[in-house]
């Protein structure tokens, strides 16, 4: 059959035209989506590189393959280009550039040239760190813990720090744009009730990235401060208090667990709509659902404290709010198992992936609920079972969903169809992976072993041996789809506008795209 080149629309985003220039000055949504992709992705080979390392060392109990400085290193280093490169802008930086502005029928995001800045404030604040990371790299965590940050000397904290410091814009303009965008530009009609809830989702994400990530570019310059200058900020040789470095950190970084993985709700929001062929069950409970996580978010951040020393009143008042965020998060657990129920389900890979998320998803958020248990945290603390239990909830569930949506809405980014076949093995390779992977870390977490270091006694090197194996898996399941996808762009059968069945606007678009479209007139003033 040669429908090909029949069927492919002549002139779309992609096509329109094919320079480098073209790509490097767009101010296109489409195409800035499509640079974050690539930049994401050459970030997460970086911490994935890092996390070979880690899982080869824990192979043997040893500790011979890396020496523990370097192990210190190998780790921070894969939590950063994980948590600041991959998790935070993967679906909102992706996904939601592409697809946002075409949900609510605008033209564009509301201030193009802003987004592109975004991407390249991004691609500099990756140099500074990729830097920082080849000229020695950082061996504090990658939450920065004082005194260890503001007091070593031998480590390119200051480097890494300028680095992230330049990322947090990218982070905050990406949301502003958004907010603007989904106030403002919405087409006549769209209520806020009439939104998909992916953009709800979207909405949530925003106000967190627009009032947390200051606060963590504030706390990573009084680092710098207390490094370079000697004032004392958190050093209690000079008047400070190293736990007040812990509160600032967690103040943005537990809001940020949510920056990874609301967009990721929104998406299966979506998907469980479009493949079971039923409109969500209790829409404005998801919408409000949303909201209250992050709002939630905000009030919680001392649970990662409960051993520091905190006042057991207000470990307890801490312990009860983030029992709270549970209330939101169940609703869209239930919320999805109902409209399921009796839905016209299919089977197709970016619902299973999405499958995938709900379950790795609630497993991550159930084994919080001991981490939020003041007497069992005491045990947990700084064990595997607490890496387990955020790996399940951002890499379970923040990756997973990333897959599931990029699956979903690859035929409108490229105009293609994927193979099918190589896609559902590939979406069965990174559960079974991933559950090979991080489900003996919570039992060696159980039992005793602590995280962050790179020996440890003979009698836990069966789970760990488990664990590195299915990381081999798990690292075969991500391969796969980067083969696919772009063998895809040239090979793929024409996907035409509407695959899956979609009821949302983009749907009713060519794909890909025109370059800007005209289908509904914007509220812009
Ligand atoms: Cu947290």
């Amino acid at each position: 059959m040669t429908t090909t080149a029949v069927t492919e629309s002549p002139v779309n985003y992609l096509n329109v035209k094919h320079t480098v220039a073209s790509w490097l000055f767009t101010k296109d949504h489409k195409r800035i989506g499509l640079m974050y992709m690539l930049t994401v992705t050459l970030a997460f080979l970086v911490g994935a590189t890092f996390a070979g390392l880690i899982r080869l060392e824990l192979a043997t109990p040893q500790g011979d393959l890396l020496s523990s400085d370097t192990y210190n290193r190998v780790f921070t280093m894969h939590g950063i280009a994980m948590v600041f490169f991959v998790l935070i802008p993967a679906v909102p930086a992706i996904i939601g550039n592409f697809v946002l502005p075409l949900m609510i029928g605008a033209k564009d995001v509301a201030f193009p040239k802003l987004n592109l800045m975004s991407w390249y404030v991004f691609v500099i604040g990756f140099i500074f760190t990729v830097t920082a990371m080849v000229t020695g790299g950082v061996e504090t965590g990658w939450t920065f813990y004082t005194p260890l940050s503001t007091t070593y000397l031998n480590s390119n904290v200051m480097l890494t720090a300028t680095g992230l410091f330049i990322l947090g814009f990218s982070s905050i303009l990406t949301g502003l744009n958004f907010i603007v965008t989904i106030h403002r530009m919405r087409c006549p009609g769209m209520g806020w009730f009439r939104m998909p809830l992916f953009v709800w989702a979207l909405y949530a994400t925003s106000v967190i990235q627009l009032l947390g990530t200051p606060v963590i570019a504030i706390t990573l310059a009084l680092v710098a401060v207390e490094r370079l200058l000697g004032v004392g900020i958190f050093d209690p040789r000079l008047g400070g208090d190293p736990i007040l470095y812990q509160h600032l950190f967690w103040f943005y970084s537990h809001p940020a667990v949510y920056i990874m993985i609301l967009p990721p709700l929104g998406v299966t929001n979506e998907l469980i709509s479009t493949f079971s062929r039923k409109p969500i069950f209790g829409y404005s409970m998801m919408a409000g659902a949303s909201l209250a996580i992050a709002i939630f978010s905000f009030i919680v951040w001392a649970h990662h404290m409960f051993t520091s020393g905190l006042s057991p009143y207000a470990a307890m008042f801490f312990s009860l709010l983030t029992f709270s965020v549970a209330i939101p998060s169940g609703i869209k657990v239930f919320t999805w198992l109902a409209t399921l129920f009796r839905g016209s389900i299919s089977f197709d890979s970016p619902m299973l992936y999405a499958y995938g998320f709900i379950g790795l998803f609630t497993i991550g958020g159930m084994t919080g609920l001991f981490l939020s248990t003041l007497g069992t945290d005491i045990h947990f603390h700084d064990t595997y079972f607490v890496v387990a239990h955020f790996h399940y909830v951002m890499v379970g569930g923040a990756i997973m969903g990333f897959l599931a949506g990029i699956h979903y809405w690859w035929p409108k980014m490229t105009g293609r169809m994927y193979s099918e076949f190589f896609s559902r093995i590939s979406a069965i390779l990174v559960f079974v992976g991933f559950n090979l992977t991080f489900f003996p870390q919570f039992i060696v977490g159980y039992l005793g072993m602590p995280r962050r270091y790179h020996a440890y006694p003979d009698e836990f090197q069966v789970l760990n041996v488990l664990s590195s194996a299915g990381a081999s898996v798990l690292g075969l399941g991500y391969a796969l789809p980067v083969i696919y996808l772009i063998y895809s762009l040239k090979k793929g059968p024409v996907a035409g506008p509407n695959p899956w069945g979609g009821s949302t606007l983009e749907w009713t678009m060519q794909s890909p795209p025109l370059l800007v479209l005209h289908n509904c007139q914007p509220r812009w003033p």
